[in-house]
């Protein structure tokens, strides 16, 4: 457990033995990348980690909010292009297929929101990882570089499928073609980001945004998710249909009815208490 907070160190006398950290206190699982010294660039080590935290918390019910941030000035530098260099790297389609498709599956398949915390700049695949959680928020030094295209390769882990869902076509294209960093104001203006906060307040933010999140009755939320997920991939009767169909099922969970009494006795609801 930790208590660190985006952009800062590990808790005082606490060893940073893990390139990621968890931390999970009322319902809500922080989620911090943790090479601070190779900005959070993805090895092995905090690629397996990332993958084996998702796929817990997607087992882990009580969880209801996640947020994912970094430790230090960046959010992650995206692969580690020393670990490239080693002999016996494995080839680019096969660590796609087996470290980062997984990683972003499992982010994406998640029953909890997924909130980006990003606390500095998010290069490569780092940026792409950003990109498919289900909210990003952003301080005020955050910024966002499509690097892939400086050493000769295509966006991956996702960011081809979800960077033109988030900005639209034309400026997806010019973000992969030309790979220029974009700020954190440029990133709201663009809708990449939902909101911008000065460095200082960004995991109080993240931590107010994933407390509401938390306090919804889950099973609604994890549907509303998936729902939105699929917004881009659905014509309208498909849309409705898939909606009327999850409205079937939050209408006869329990939670419903809590939240319906609740607004009959002007009181706070209490939805799926552990
Ligand atoms: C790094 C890295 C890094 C190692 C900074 N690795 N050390 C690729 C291949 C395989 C499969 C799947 O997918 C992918 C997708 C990708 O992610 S491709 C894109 C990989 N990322 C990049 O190309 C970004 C490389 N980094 C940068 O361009 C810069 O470092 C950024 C713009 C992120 C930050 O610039 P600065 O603020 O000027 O920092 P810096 O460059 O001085 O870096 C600080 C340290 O971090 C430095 O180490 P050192 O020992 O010299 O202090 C860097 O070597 C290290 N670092 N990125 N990806």
């Amino acid at each position: 457990m930790s208590d660190s907070s985006p952009g800062e160190a590990p808790a005082q006398g606490e060893i940073p033995v893990r390139e990621v950290l968890v931390d999970i206190a009322d319902r809500v699982a922080t989620v911090t990348l943790n090479r601070p010294a190779a900005l959070n660039a993805l090895n092995y080590a905090i690629k397996g980690q990332l993958l084996a935290t998702f796929l817990d918390l997607a087992r882990d019910r009580s969880v209801r909010a996640v947020v994912l941030t970094g430790v230090g000035r960046a959010f992650s530098a995206g692969q580690d292009l020393r670990e490239r260099l080693e002999p016996g790297a494995p080839p680019l389609d096969e660590e796609l297929t087996l470290r980062y498709n997984q990683i972003i599956r499992a982010i994406r398949e998640a029953p909890q929101p997924v909130i980006a915390a990003v606390n500095g700049v998010a290069a490569g695949a780092g940026a792409s990882l950003a990109f498919v959680c289900d909210l990003r928020i952003a301080s005020e030094s955050a910024s966002f570089v499509l690097a892939f295209g400086r050493i000769g390769l295509v966006p991956d882990s996702g960011a081809t499928w979800t960077l033109p869902r988030l900005v639209g076509a034309a400026r997806a294209a010019e973000l992969a073609l030309l790979g220029d960093a974009v700020s954190a104001s440029d990133a709201l203006t663009m809708g990449l980001v939902s909101r911008v906060v000065p460095q200082e307040m960004l995991a109080a933010e993240a931590a107010t945004m994933a407390a509401r999140i938390a306090a919804l009755a889950p099973g609604a939320t994890t549907m509303t998710k998936h729902l939105l997920e699929r917004a881009f991939d659905h014509d309208l009767d498909a849309a409705l249909a898939a909606e009327a169909e999850a409205q079937g099922i939050a209408g006869r969970d329990p939670d419903h009815s809590e939240g319906l009494a609740a607004f009959m006795g002007k009181r706070a609801p209490r939805f799926s208490p552990d």
